[in-house]
């Protein structure tokens, strides 16, 4: 039986752009599951199996429920040894460092980017929810989050130099093959390029040359998956 992963779903069922299911759609692939989505909105809490935080994803496997990103990505290690998505405890370590600085440094950066553009892809309930709690969160109306995004863009791309370093050295986060670091990081991309066609990135970036490496993975389930640009 294919595993079930519940996953973040625009208006159309088919735009997924939840940074974190990213992470676990690429983690399967990587693993070489059957799996299947089920695409889930901001305000169906109730459709997520039990036990689950109020966020996806979260993955059936048989009578397992697991939720939350990192959770499932050691229980698919624990249960699919091969093709180990995190290899060993020293991995394991300096992978939360990266998870650390994908969730401050660069989520922050890219939401302040595209949060409007979150907002235009979602259907009028999930709207009203989402422009509620994020208006409350960023204490600010999404419209000014993103207004002068333009002028902080080179900013937002300075703050990518420790990434940049990394694959301009080698072809991924993680070395010479992709890993879970480097889902971790994608997520974020990916996430900014289901909903918005605001380019994050130069055209001679070669973090843009990684994203690419990315989107081709796995017979390119990211680059076929609704998005904008390449
Ligand atoms: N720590 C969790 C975070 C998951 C998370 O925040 N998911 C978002 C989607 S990107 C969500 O479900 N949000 C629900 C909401 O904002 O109400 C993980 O790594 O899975």
């Amino acid at each position: 039986m294919p595993i079930t992963m519940y996953d973040l779903a625009g208006d159309d069922p088919e735009r997924r752009f939840s940074p974190f299911c990213w992470r676990t759609r690429m983690a399967l692939a990587h693993k070489g599951l059957d799996f299947e989505t089920v695409p889930w909105r901001f305000t169906e809490g109730d459709k997520l199996p039990q036990p689950n935080a109020g966020r996806v994803p979260v993955i059936v496997d048989g009578a397992r429920v697991v939720h939350d990103s990192s959770a499932i990505a050691d229980y698919l290690d624990e249960c699919y040894p091969a093709q180990p998505l995190l290899n060993g405890p020293v991995v394991r370590g300096v992978s939360k460092f990266i998870q650390n600085w994908t969730e401050t440094v660069l989520h922050l950066g890219v939401v302040r980017l595209v949060l409007l553009d979150i907002y235009r892809h979602l259907g009028p309930a999930d709207q009203e929810y989402f422009r509620s709690d994020r208006e409350k969160r960023f204490r600010s109306t999404l419209e000014d989050v993103v207004k002068d995004r333009e002028t902080r863009l080179p900013g937002f791309r300075a703050s990518l130099d420790p990434l940049r370093r990394t694959v301009e050295r080698q072809n991924f986060v993680s070395g010479e093959t992709p890993a879970y670091p480097d889902y971790i990081v994608f997520g974020a991309f990916q996430w900014a390029r289901a909903i918005s066609d605001f380019e994050l990135l130069a055209a001679d970036d070669p973090v843009r040359a990684w994203r690419g490496r990315m989107l081709d993975l796995f017979g390119g389930v990211a680059r076929r998956s609704p998005a904008y640009g390449d």
